[in-house]
């Protein structure tokens, strides 16, 4: 579509990335191919040395993948992006392309327990040295920056305690430091955050959760702001090898359709969960950036579009009220994972943050007793129902608290 660039985000949901295609189709065609036949050997070594445009080969682009990275960059309001075959792809093609032997990261503690391990293992082991940080308190970030610092990565939201870091205020400490700032936005998609507009000089997505929204794809985005950056990357990254598929690049670019949609939808039935859950007996804690008890309430006011579909709980039965409630529920689907259209609930700390290590774990604020809820965009008037019933049982056997 011609001035995408002049419309608004609902419509760049369903317009953008799409080029005109041989035949006219609506919707961009899936290239299922490896490879691409070159006109004549002159044309396929123009090809390589980028004296002409085109098709080499699918780990180097491919027309539907292409598409999709696009669209992406595009609602981000970024230069262009890279597709990664999953969320942590996206994070290693980070940290590969911007960092070596010698250098620093400081990383904010509240982030999905991989990264976490990944910094901890393999980049450990390439000699990059990481300082986990309460990115939510600025002097511990400043305190954390040294002259080897060549980024900050936050997650904001963080997974999954939903502490909120100010991606402003990080972005001018990075820049002070000479260094950049990374931040996931999993939790928030471009539909409720942009952190390009708050100084952000790189964003990555696990495209796994609300970009494609049916937990049918594995995949994973890294949005950047130059040209410059753009050839660094992909050159790492067709190194690395970490693409995505044709197959996926399609299903997630039809989900992104719906994303301005099924966004609005997560936010409004979360925050009626929230709400009704902050009320509830059994129930100690609820961390959700739409109620005014987070602790950082008003900068969710000012930096997010809107809360979000994830919900942190403690219950004040502790664990073993929290396993009660996850093997009683019908319609959440006791699952990892976040972001599509069907509710799921899940225990981080024996589950999505079970490779961190138990003390780490507790510095970042994952108490054993936390359950994680993803809303999904089901009737409000079931998931209510759902929660309830599973809740009486909890608050039948734990009536004294034991947390
Ligand atoms: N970043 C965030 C914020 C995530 O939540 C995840 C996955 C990743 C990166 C990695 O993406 P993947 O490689 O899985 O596409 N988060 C998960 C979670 O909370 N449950 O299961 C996966």
């Amino acid at each position: 579509m011609e001035n995408i660039k002049d419309t608004f985000f609902e419509t760049k949901c369903v317009h953008a990335g799409i080029k005109d295609y041989e035949y006219g189709p609506v919707v961009p065609p899936i290239y299922q191919t490896s490879t691409f036949k070159f006109k004549s050997a002159g044309h396929g070594a123009a090809l390589f040395a980028g004296e002409d445009k085109g098709y080499i080969y699918t780990r180097m682009g491919n027309p539907t993948i292409e598409a999709m990275e696009d669209s992406i960059a595009e609602l981000e309001g970024g230069h262009k992006a890279l597709g990664c075959g999953s969320g942590m792809a996206a994070v290693h093609t980070v940290f590969a392309a911007l960092t070596q032997t010698g250098d620093h990261i400081v990383c904010s503690r509240a982030v999905y327990g991989p990264t976490t391990t990944l910094l901890n293992s393999v980049m450990k082991r390439y000699g990059v040295e990481t300082t986990f940080v309460d990115a939510s308190n600025l002097d511990e970030v400043i305190n954390a920056v040294t002259p080897k610092t060549r980024l900050i990565f936050i997650e904001t939201p963080g997974n999954p305690t939903l502490s909120i870091s100010d991606i402003k205020a990080i972005a001018a400490i990075a820049h002070n430091a000479g260094a950049l700032l990374v931040v996931d936005n999993t939790f928030m998609s471009p539909a409720l955050q942009k952190p390009f507009e708050f100084g952000a000089d790189i964003i990555l997505h696990s495209m796994t959760k609300f970009l494609n929204g049916h937990a049918d794809v594995v995949g994973g985005v890294v949005v950047v702001k130059n040209e410059e950056m753009y050839r660094e990357f992909r050159r790492v990254l067709n190194q690395i090898g970490g693409v995505i598929d044709p197959f996926n690049s399609f299903l997630v670019h039809r989900g992104i359709k719906t994303l301005a949609l099924r966004m609005q939808q997560h936010c409004q039935s979360a925050t009626a969960i929230a709400g009704y859950l902050e009320n509830h007996p059994a129930v100690k804690k609820v961390m959700f950036p739409g109620l005014r008890s987070h602790p950082q309430y008003s900068l969710a006011q000012k930096q997010q579009k809107g809360p979000g579909g994830l919900i942190a709980i403690e219950l004040k039965g502790g664990f073993r009220a929290g396993q009660n409630m996850m093997n009683n529920v019908k319609i959440f689907q006791l699952a990892v994972s976040l972001g599509g259209v069907e509710s799921l609930i899940q225990h981080p700390a024996s589950m999505t943050h079970a490779s961190m290590e138990c003390e780490t774990r507790r510095a970042a604020g994952i108490c054993d007793g936390l359950v994680r809820l993803s809303v999904g965009i089901e009737n409000i008037n079931d998931l209510i129902n759902d929660l309830e019933r599973s809740l009486e049982k909890v608050h039948d056997k734990t009536s004294v608290a034991v947390s």
